[in-house]
């Protein structure tokens, strides 16, 4: 079965204004994976940008980048058995109406242009965004929390 991982998940800012941090966190921490960093941070236009690199072509990139940098994010390191596909199950679809109820997206927004939380796609883009988004003593480190492991 599964191996033990690590993703990144960050609320967006239109999760951080609703006050949907505590609901969207509950979430993970009911599925019992394990949070090892969390911050509130207002990010620079270049790391979004580098954040999306690989959307740059897109004609929503700008948007993208503009809607990521209008307020403060909530970014997490969240560490668990496929903790990449998990996350991704409960975050749902990428447009909110693709979404199942009872997803992240589906039970809580519309619009594909603000859809509440990022999840890394797979384990490569999450070592390469934590790794973007955090200095490595900002995380717990892999050992500490194996041997924690609840
Ligand atoms: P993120 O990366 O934010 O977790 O979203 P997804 O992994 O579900 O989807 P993505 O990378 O394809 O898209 C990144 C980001 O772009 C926004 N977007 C996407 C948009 O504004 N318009 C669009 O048409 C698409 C496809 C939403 C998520």
């Amino acid at each position: 079965r599964g191996v033990q991982e690590r993703t990144f998940l960050a609320v967006k800012p239109d999760g951080v204004q609703r006050r949907l941090v505590g609901e969207i966190v509950r979430r993970f921490e009911g599925m019992g994976l394990k949070l090892v960093a969390l911050k509130l941070v207002q990010v620079s236009e270049e790391l979004l940008r580098e954040h999306y690199a690989d959307l740059r072509t897109h004609p929503f990139y700008d948007c993208l980048v503009r809607y990521m940098g209008s307020g403060p994010v909530v970014a997490m390191v969240w560490q668990g058995l496929d903790v990449v596909r998990v996350s991704k199950v409960l975050i749902g679809a990428t447009d909110p109406l693709d979404a199942e109820p009872g997803t992240i997206r589906g039970d809580f927004c519309v619009e594909v242009g603000k859809n509440l939380i990022h999840g890394s796609d797979s384990v490569e883009s999450a070592r390469r965004e934590i790794a973007l988004w955090f200095r490595v003593e900002e995380i717990l480190c892999w050992e500490d929390s194996a041997s924690h492991w609840l």
